[in-house]
């Protein structure tokens, strides 16, 4: 689509709009400013710098598309490709195990901010916010699956150690982008089979991580979220921190609760868990995921619940309460389209939610009404809410349509080709 078809496009979209109520540019204001963490993981298939040669702690990425990045270099410039592509605020959501280690000898229970230094320099070249997360798999130090709760002292201690040195840094992060940096702790614990003493792991987990916490580190500046899992690849039948465990040690701690989109039943979702967990957590974090069938870290695409996991920000105001991070890992298609794709579609997702008319569908609600409420709902999924979209991404200075596919290929093709 050209310029000129766009613009027209959006005056009639613009009229559309006003006639049922709302306001585009206010639309695309209020949403163009909520950060998106963009998850580093997906442009080396969740690797990493500091040693793993394979990926573990339940956890896979199925494809060999062409061209992983392998390097420092390599993964920025495929960022700095993929973040063009992207309209509105993003951050960068690092792992631990992209450390550049400035001490080959340094493991991961004594990384320092000298070993995220580059990070620290790309991210302020690229003016993006950087979250943060302590990686425990893909380790020898790893105890089977166990990490924080194994039953070696040792090894609890090394990741005890670990989780701190990531408070630390994120506070160096935190000062380093002049924005908080969000800490997310996922833990891979769990069994295959079912358990005999499923209670003596999460004693040892809740020790382990009172002990991180018990660091002096500054709220507003570092903010620590527990990821749940219902399951894992060879920890079907058991998870230390399941989802009863991790929303009860947020809540107990004052800590984020966070959801994935892939961490639950098949048929649960986690739209209808936002404004649930809201009535007693002050904040939560969301890995916006695509589970299919399981927990398989497929692409974001534009389905009924990423819309509906929006508008329940959105539509309940929690977007001071909610932060946004995407989790998928895919390696059966390119890398950066992976990216483009996912967190085009989170964004335009938040976009067509501020595009709801949702004061007339909220009255019809209120009276009772739910004939209205329904058709209005399905009344509005015919509003050009595609013609703001373009519009907004003429705006950002992002290609739209055919454009950033063909700029993809033509990366693919004079990079990506060229990779080992
Ligand atoms: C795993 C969790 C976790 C990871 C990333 C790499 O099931 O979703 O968030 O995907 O930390
Ligand atoms: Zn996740």
């Amino acid at each position: 689509m050209n310029e000129k078809q766009i613009l027209a496009g959006y005056e009639y979209a613009k009229e559309a709009f006003a006639d049922a109520g709302v306001d585009t540019e206010q639309a695309m204001e209020q949403t163009n400013r909520i950060p998106l963490s963009v998850n580093c993981w997906q442009g080396d298939d969740v690797i990493g710098f500091d040693g793993a040669k394979t990926l573990s702690g339940g956890i896979a990425v199925t494809g060999s598309y062409r061209g992983r990045a392998a390097t420092f270099q390599q993964l920025t410039a495929d960022l700095e490709k993929a973040y063009s592509y992207i309209p509105g605020v993003k951050k960068l959501n690092l792992h631990a195990s992209y450390a550049i280690k400035s001490d080959p000898e340094r493991d991961r229970d004594a990384y320092t901010i000298e070993d995220f230094l580059p990070w620290v320099a790309w991210a302020k070249k690229m003016n993006t916010g950087l979250d943060f997360n302590p990686t425990y798999f893909s380790h020898p130090e790893m105890d089977g699956d166990f990490s924080l709760s194994s039953f070696s002292e040792k090894t609890r201690q090394f990741w005890i150690d670990h989780g701190k040195r990531v408070l630390e840094i994120a506070g160096h992060f935190a000062d380093q982008m002049g924005q908080p940096s969000v800490v997310n702790f996922w833990m891979p614990d769990g069994y295959k089979d079912t358990p005999v003493d499923s209670a003596v792991r999460r004693r040892l987990m809740t020790e382990s991580l009172d002990e991180i916490f018990s660091i002096d580190y500054d709220p507003a500046k570092v903010i620590p979220a527990i990821e749940s899992k219902l399951f894992g690849i060879g920890a079907e039948s058991y998870t230390v921190a399941s989802h009863e465990y991790a929303l009860g040690y947020a809540l107990s701690r004052g800590l984020l609760y966070c959801l994935d989109a892939g961490h639950f039943h098949p048929t649960e979702v986690i739209s209808a868990k936002i404004s649930a967990v809201l009535q007693f957590v002050d904040r939560v974090l969301l890995h916006v995921s695509r589970p299919v069938r399981w927990d398989s870290d497929h692409v974001v695409t534009h389905d009924d619940e990423l819309q509906r996991i929006m508008d329940e920000i959105v539509f309940n105001g929690f977007e001071e309460r909610v932060f946004i991070g995407t989790d998928f890992f895919d390696a059966s298609i390119n890398r950066l389209a992976a990216w483009a794709i996912g967190l085009r579609n989170t964004r335009k997702a938040l976009l067509y939610a501020a595009l709801a008319p949702v004061e007339k569908m909220r009255r019809a609600e209120a009276d009772g009404d739910y004939t209205l409420r329904l058709a209005l709902q399905e009344e509005r999924k015919n509003l050009p809410a595609a013609a703001v979209w373009n519009y907004y991404c003429l705006k950002q200075d992002v290609p739209q349509g055919r454009d950033w596919i063909d700029d993809v290929k033509a990366y693919e093709e004079s990079v990506l080709e060229k990779r080992q």
